[in-house]
C-alpha cells in the first residue's frame, strides 16, 4: 500500500429515505460495488491519478461486480439487470473516480450496447461474452478533431472495395483507446450515410496514439484512433443501423449512467466536507458550527437529494423503455452541474487541505470538467431541453 493510501470512511447521504425505493437486489448490488470501491479503488486511485495512469488491474474487479454491460442479457455474458441497478453501479464506481466509471460506461454502453442492439448474431456471440468478462476491452470512436458537438459533420469514411471496406480518417479524445482490443467506429459510406463497425487492434493501418497532458480524468487512458486505409471485413459492419441515430442511441445509454455517476462524485465530496467540518477546529469550535459552512452543506444535501429523486424516476422510466432522450439529457446536465458546484464548495470547506491528494475532492472536481464536456456538453444538453420545450431547433 502506498504512502497516500488511506481508509475510506464514506457514508452515503440518504436524506429522504430513498433506500426504501430500492429492491433487495439493488441494495445487494450497491453493497458489493461499494465494498469493492472501498477496498480496491480508494486506496490506489490518487496515486494513479497523480501519475496519469489507468489502473488496468481493476478491469477484472469491474467485470466481477457486473459493471460491464449490466443490462445486457445473461446469454451474451451480461447481468440482465434493470436500469436502476445499472445506475447504482455507475454511482458507486464514480464515487471512487469518474475515470474508472468512464471505463465501465464505454465498455457497457458504448461498445457492448451497439454490438447487442445493432450487431448481427455472429457479432454478438464473437464479442459480447469476452467484453462482459473484461478479457476484451473496447472503445468508442465518434468525435473527430473538427467535429465534436456536431458529429453529423464527420469526415471519417468507408469505401466499398468489393470483398471488404476501406476505412480512412481519425477520431480524437477516445477513452480507453490506448489499450482497447476493439473500437466501435462511426464513419460515412459513399452515400454519406453514417455506419458503425468493429475495428480490431492489429488490423493494418490502425493505430491508437495516447493523449497526454490532461489535468482531468488522469486515471483514465485517452487517445486517438487513426485509420490509414484499414481493410474492414464486411461482417464487421453493423447490419441493422444507419444514420446519426446509431451513435446517439448509444449515447443515451451512457448519458443515463453518467446522470447517476456524477451524483456519486457529488456524494463523496459532500460526505468528505461534512466529516471535515465536524473535525476541523477554528476560532475554538468545529467549522461546521459556523453559519456560512452550514449553508454550503445544507445546499449540497438539498441538491443531492433532488438529483437522487430525478435519477431514481428516470431509472424506472428507462427500465419500462419510456425514458426519452431529452429526459436523459436533463438528468445528465443536472447531475454534472450540481456535482461540479458541490465539488468546488466542498474544496473550499477543506481550506488548504482541499487542494491536496489527501482528500478526493480536488480529483473529483478536475474529473468533472471532462464529465461536463463529454457525452454532450452542458450547453448542448441545455439546447436539447430548449428544443424539446419550445419545438424550435437552435442547432440549425
Ligand atoms: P438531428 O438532426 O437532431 O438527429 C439526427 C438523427 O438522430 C436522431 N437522434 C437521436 N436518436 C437517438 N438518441 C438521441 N439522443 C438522438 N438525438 C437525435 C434524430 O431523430 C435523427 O434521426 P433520423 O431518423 O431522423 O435520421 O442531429 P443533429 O446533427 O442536429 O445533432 C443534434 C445534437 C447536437 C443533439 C447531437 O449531435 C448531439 O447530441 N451532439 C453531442 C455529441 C456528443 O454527445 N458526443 C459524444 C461523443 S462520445 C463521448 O463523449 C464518450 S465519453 C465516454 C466516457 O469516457 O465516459
Ligand atoms: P466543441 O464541439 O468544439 O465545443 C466547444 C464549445 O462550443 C463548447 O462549450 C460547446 O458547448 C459549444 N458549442 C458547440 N456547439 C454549440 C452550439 N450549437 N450552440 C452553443 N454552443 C455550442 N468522444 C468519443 O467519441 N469517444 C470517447 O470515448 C470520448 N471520450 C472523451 C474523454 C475525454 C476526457 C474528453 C475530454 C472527451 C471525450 N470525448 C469522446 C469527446 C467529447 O464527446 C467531446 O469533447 C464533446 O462532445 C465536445 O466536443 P469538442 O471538444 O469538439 O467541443
Amino acid at each position: 500500500m502506498s504512502k497516500s493510501a488511506k481508509k475510506d470512511l464514506y457514508e452515503a447521504p440518504d436524506y429522504y429515505l430513498l433506500d426504501e425505493l430500492l429492491t433487495d437486489e439493488h441494495k445487494l448490488i450497491r453493497a458489493t460495488a461499494r465494498e469493492w470501491v472501498k477496498k480496491e479503488v480508494s486506496p490506489i486511485i490518487e496515486d494513479y491519478a497523480q501519475k496519469a495512469e489507468f489502473p488496468k488491474h481493476l478491469i477484472k474487479g469491474l467485470a466481477d461486480i457486473g459493471a460491464f454491460g449490466p443490462t445486457i442479457p445473461v446469454e451474451y455474458g451480461g447481468a440482465g439487470l434493470d436500469y436502476t441497478a445499472y445506475g447504482i453501479l455507475m454511482q458507486e464506481i464514480e464515487r471512487g473516480d469518474s475515470g474508472i466509471r468512464s471505463t465501465a460506461s464505454v465498455q457497457g454502453s458504448l461498445v457492448m450496447y451497439p454490438i447487442y442492439a445493432y450487431g448481427s448474431e455472429a457479432q454478438r456471440k464473437k464479442y459480447l461474452p469476452q467484453l462482459a468478462s473484461g478479457e476484451m476491452m473496447g472503445c468508442f470512436g465518434l468525435t473527430e478533431p473538427d467535429h465534436g458537438s456536431n458529429p453529423s459533420g464527420m469526415v471519417t469514411n468507408i469505401t466499398d472495395a468489393g470483398s471488404h471496406y476501406i476505412l480512412n480518417g481519425a477520431k480524437m479524445w477516445i477513452s480507453n483507446a490506448p489499450f482497447a482490443d476493439i473500437a466501435v467506429v462511426w464513419a460515412k459510406d459513399e452515400a454519406g450515410k453514417i455506419r458503425g463497425m468493429v475495428v480490431e487492434r492489429g488490423m493494418d493501418g490502425f493505430s491508437t496514439p495516447e493523449t497526454h497532458n490532461k489535468w482531468s480524468l488522469r486515471a483514465s487512458a485517452t487517445g486517438e484512433l487513426v485509420f490509414d486505409n484499414v481493410q474492414i471485413p464486411k461482417e464487421n459492419v453493423f447490419p441493422e443501423i444507419t444514420g446519426l441515430k446509431g451513435p446517439l442511441g448509444c449515447l443515451n445509454q451512457a448519458r443515463y449512467g453518467i446522470a447517476w455517476g456524477a451524483l456519486g462524485a457529488a456524494m463523496d465530496c459532500y460526505d468528505t466536507a461534512l466529516r471535515y467540518s465536524k473535525e476541523r477546529i477554528q476560532f475554538g469550535k468545529p467549522i461546521g458550527g459556523f453559519q456560512l459552512q452550514q449553508k454550503k452543506l445544507a445546499e449540497m444535501v438539498t441538491e443531492i437529494t433532488k438529483g437522487q429523486l430525478l435519477v431514481w424516476r428516470l431509472g424506472m422510466l428507462k427500465s419500462e423503455n419510456r425514458a426519452t432522450a431529452e429526459q436523459i439529457s436533463m438528468a445528465k446536465r443536472n447531475s454534472v452541474e450540481i456535482a461540479l458546484d458541490i465539488a468546488r464548495n466542498a474544496r473550499q470547506m477543506l481550506g488548504g487541505m482541499g487542494i491536496t491528494g489527501e482528500y478526493s475532492i480536488m480529483r473529483h472536481m478536475m474529473n468533472l470538467e471532462s464529465v461536463v464536456t463529454y457525452e454532450g456538453t452542458h450547453d448542448i444538453h441545455l439546447l436539447i431541453t430548449g428544443m424539446d420545450v419550445t419545438g424550435l431547433n437552435a442547432f440549425k
